[in-house]
């Protein structure tokens, strides 16, 4: 053998595993499966950072781990290939999305291709494929075709139903994907909707454009049908609290009541959900959502100026905002009355938009004395404030739900819950309500009027929407060259010429809703996925990806699932076993310091005795905050001319800790490091950075360390030797197979590869050769290094991969010690430390620690009272 050659060595073995098809994976029943799954990337023209494939890296290791311990591992990759970015390229470039879109994945294969993962790519799939999006597309009809049945808690074909109600109740009511009048952000300068995220103070994030709350037709999936299930569900699995908790909150489950207030002067009645029943001897006034469909009927002619100005003000505010400002108080009075179906007292009924119109009934009892919203409100109007329970509400509202109630005639006395529980009966027997369970949540909006996304399979006759029969799916999306929306704020389809369909696409997220079940059966052109390949591959054992998703894709994808569950097609009900979110890597920036007015560029130590300004540059020019001053100088023509104040020959930059971005010149590309170091490399410092689920930054300052190890591990496997292996070099490679095998189940990789580390030290120190010793070691460290480990595991006479190469069983015989090292105290102090072998008995210990020299030297030669031997424990002695 001779140098480390990394180069050449990931060159031949990522060839080889495409030649010998290593990471193709087959069912195989005589294997237990485990289904490692990556969340997989939208291919942006940027490509990958260093900080993309850390989940990746760590996804791999697992996958290759659990293929060793003999688990028939699926470890797929695709890419979420619809989507905004490509679009809004498109527009202003006028290349096609589908051009762009191929060429980015082409990259990211590339560099993906580098670092050296074990992915099938037999099943890679892309979201933008027609033969992928024929099933998204597929199960889109399928929810249109069934509605959820709340009795047996599933989903159920539509056709059981259908001879019942109207084909208008069957849209508003029961079909699972259905369509509605929604409002929505409507900018007209730009022609489009947009995303909540994307409006800022009621105009458009790009472009500044005014944008208002308007009514649309859209199409929406019944998620909310799904909640309960999708709170209970968390239980069985093995996410974290936190992003569990997540989903709760979206979810949002509240149990309160529904209550009717008859209107006065008219038959009609109010009604509102409150989760504080017992609070309604309390109420003051009434406030409904300003899009509330009752607001025209119930303002009176004195009121309709102001109540419409407001309208029109509150328009121009999206949902988000009006929920995030809990300061500005506003609203209008209708000029109606309500009546408390308690105790008859009138009460005024305002809009304001503090009520929400998508949440409970989009109107409200009002409490001020109790709720902090309301409690503005009627500071602001001057509208009278009625405690009902015991306490001081002369500044701000009493909002805890404990106390005794008063003002609230039978209810007097009781504590809150008592009167909560109390109150659900009364509602019931006097007829007023019902209890009732709300849900935060909310349909999923799943057109959008764009064109990079899977077209709906629907067309319309006499404006009803009809499904194109299955059998003709996929409905391929048609080439364009226009991207923008019409004149009149049509779609981009709108404009293709002949084209019958429904003119809106599917969302981001439906493409990625049910990929993972693809990727066990990629070919079928039958289903979505074959019976005996999901049978065998059941759902995914472990998903990795970023914590942004906790709501989006988890949510709907875990909403997907169910329904495909329940209509039989899948054979589990939630599709991700463990999730595991991995953190983000933070970019570590440099700085140069120009004089001011100068061409001048002091060190970072020598800065503060001049008057300078803080300049980024690219860390890729800088080597251990040291600057490579000729690459500077290349770096940008203003730099060409540069001066610099050194610091003992050097120039030395600042730094500082900063999202990873191209503005911020900090941004590594992993093929550089791959160029430089080689992947296997690149791979363990990510593992080594620190623990996975934190977020930190690159510093590509400690890679030398990693890249040295390896060079060390070469090393001492080219002078293996037929010996076999010492007692202490089994222990040290079996404490370590233990504490290795250990950190990789419970996602601690940094201290997996410290652990390593600490290992082939200690067999330098032994002077190892053993090569038995030495292949165990090979295959311990081949999913985090795999390449080198092949090229080793070749050269000691490993048989076939390293991939396959069983995992080194940890037995703890070698770990047993045969020596112990006793403290000695003299005259109860600790002095020393004396290593003897257990086996000695404890006149030889006494004998031999009487003429230790150290003994000597503590007692001063005073002779020895007692010596006191507690074998395996401690040598006490008394001079
Ligand atoms: C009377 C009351 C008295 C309320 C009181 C609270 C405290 P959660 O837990 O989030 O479900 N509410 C109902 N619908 C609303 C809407 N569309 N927009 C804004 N607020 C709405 O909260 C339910 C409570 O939020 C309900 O209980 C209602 O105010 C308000 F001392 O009714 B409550």
């Amino acid at each position: 053998m001779s140098e480390y050659d990394f180069k050449e060595i990931e060159k031949r073995w990522q060839q080889k595993w495409v030649e010998q098809q290593t990471y193709r994976v087959e069912i195989d029943h005589s294997r237990p499966k485990f289904y490692v799954l990556d969340m997989f990337p939208y291919p942006s023209g940027a490509g990958l950072h260093v900080g993309h494939p850390l989940g990746y890296i760590a996804s791999d290791i697992y996958s290759r781990f659990k293929r060793q311990k003999g688990f028939n591992v699926l470890h797929p990759m695709g890419y979420d290939a619809f989507g905004l970015p490509a679009e809004q390229y498109a527009i202003q470039t006028g290349q096609h999305p589908a051009t762009t879109t191929e060429k980015n994945i082409a990259r990211y294969r590339e560099q993906m291709d580098k670092i050296g993962f074990s992915y099938d790519w037999s099943r890679e799939i892309r979201t933008s494929d027609p033969e992928y999006y024929k099933w998204t597309q597929w199960a889109f009809e399928q929810m249109f075709n069934h509605y959820y049945d709340p009795i047996t808690k599933q989903a159920r074909p539509i056709s059981e139903i259908e001879h019942l109600h109207t084909a208008e109740e069957l849209m508003r009511d029961y079909r699972l994907a259905y369509q509605a009048v929604t409002m929505v952000n409507w900018c007209e300068a730009l022609g489009t909707v947009l995303a909540n995220d994307e409006v800022k103070d009621g105009l458009s994030e790009r472009g500044g454009y005014p944008v208002v709350q308007k009514p649309m037709k859209q199409w929406l999936l019944r998620v909310t049908a799904y909640a309960q299930r999708l709170v209970d569900g968390l239980d069985s699995l093995e996410w974290s609290e936190s992003l569990k908790e997540i989903q709760r909150n979206w979810i949002g489950r509240s149990t309160g009541s529904t209550m009717f207030f008859p209107i006065e002067e008219s038959d009609k009645k109010l009604e509102i959900f409150t989760t504080r029943a017992d609070t309604v001897f309390g109420v003051t006034f009434m406030v409904l959502a300003p899009e509330h469909e009752w607001v025209t009927s119930l303002t009176t002619p004195e009121q309709r100026v102001e109540v419409e100005s407001y309208r029109e003000q509150t328009k121009k505010r999206s949902e988000r905002e009006r929920i995030a400002d809990t300061r500005r108080v506003s609203g209008a009075f209708t000029g109606s009355y309500a009546l408390n179906p308690f105790n008859g007292t009138r009460i005024p009924i305002f809009i304001s938009e503090y009520v929400l119109a998508g949440y409970g009934t989009g109107a409200i009892m009002a409490v001020p004395a109790h709720d902090s919203r309301d409690y503005a409100f009627a500071k602001h109007f001057s509208l009278p404030i009625i405690p009902i329970i015991e306490c001081d509400i002369s500044s701000e509202s009493y909002d805890a739900k404990d106390g005794k109630l008063i003002n609230s005639d039978f209810l007097n006395g009781l504590e809150v819950k008592q009167a909560i529980e109390r109150m659900f009966q009364e509602i019931e027997s006097r007829g007023i309500g019902f209890k009732k369970i709300n849900y935060r949540l909310r349909d999923a909006i799943f057109s959008r009027q764009r064109y990079w996304g899977e077209p709906f399979p629907v067309y319309y006759v006499n404006g009803e929407p009809h499904l194109l029969p299955e059998d003709k799916l996929p409905l391929e999306l048609p080439p364009i060259e226009d991207f923008t929306p019409t004149h009149d704020g049509q779609p981009p389809l709108a404009r293709v010429h002949g084209w019958q369909f429904e003119t809106s696409t599917m969302p981001g997220f439906a493409g990625s809703s049910a990929y993972y079940l693809r990727y066990m059966d990629p070919h079928n052109n039958d289903a979505l996925v074959g019976h005996s390949a999901n049978e065998y591959w059941q759902n995914v054992d472990l998903y990795l990806g970023g914590i942004e998703h906790a709501t989006g894709h988890l949510i709907y994808s875990r909403f997907w699932n169910f329904f495909l569950y329940d209509i039989g097609a899948v054979c589990r009900e939630e599709p991700f076993k463990k999730l595991i979110n991995q953190g983000m890597i933070q970019g570590r920036s440099n700085f140069v310091y120009r004089i001011k007015g100068t061409k001048t560029y002091v060190s970072c130590g020598l800065k503060e005795s001049y008057d300078t300004q803080q300049i980024h540059v690219d860390v890729n020019i800088v080597r251990n905050d040291v600057l490579d001053i000729d690459a500077f100088k290349a770096w940008m023509p203003e730099y060409h001319d540069a001066e610099f104040v050194l610091e003992d020959g050097r120039y030395i930059c600042g730094w500082a800790v900063e999202k990873m971005s191209k503005s911020m010149y900090n941004v590594v590309n992993p093929d550089m490091i791959v160029d430089k170091f080689g992947a296997d490399t690149l791979r363990m410092y990510e593992m080594f950075l620190g623990p996975l689920q934190q977020s930190k930054p690159w510093d590509t300052n400690g890679i030398d360390g990693v890249h040295k190890f390896l060079k060390r591990l070469w090393r001492i496997c080219e002078c293996s030797t037929d010996v076999a292996p010492s007692a202490a070099e089994l222990k040290s490679l079996h404490k370590t197979i233990k504490k290795v095998s250990d950190d990789i189940e419970s996602f601690s990789f940094n201290t997996a590869v410290s652990a390593s580390m600490i290992c082939l030290n200690e067999l330098y120190e032994f002077k190892t050769t053993s090569r038995e010793l030495l292949r165990s070691l090979v295959v311990l460290m081949a999913p985090f290094t795999p390449h080198i480990a092949e090229e080793l595991w070749q050269f000691m006479g490993g048989q076939g991969s390293v991939c396959d190469a069983p995992y080194p069983v940890f037995n703890a015989d070698y770990l047993v010690e045969d020596s112990f090292e006793y403290p000695v105290s003299i005259n109860g102090k600790m002095r020393f430390k004396r290593l003897f072998a257990l086996g000695l008995d404890r006149a030889e210990i006494e004998r031999e620690i009487v003429a230790d020299a150290q003994t000597l030297k503590y007692t001063q030669g005073r002779p020895i009272k007692k010596i006191i031997v507690v074998q395996g424990k401690i040598i006490n002695i008394v001079a």
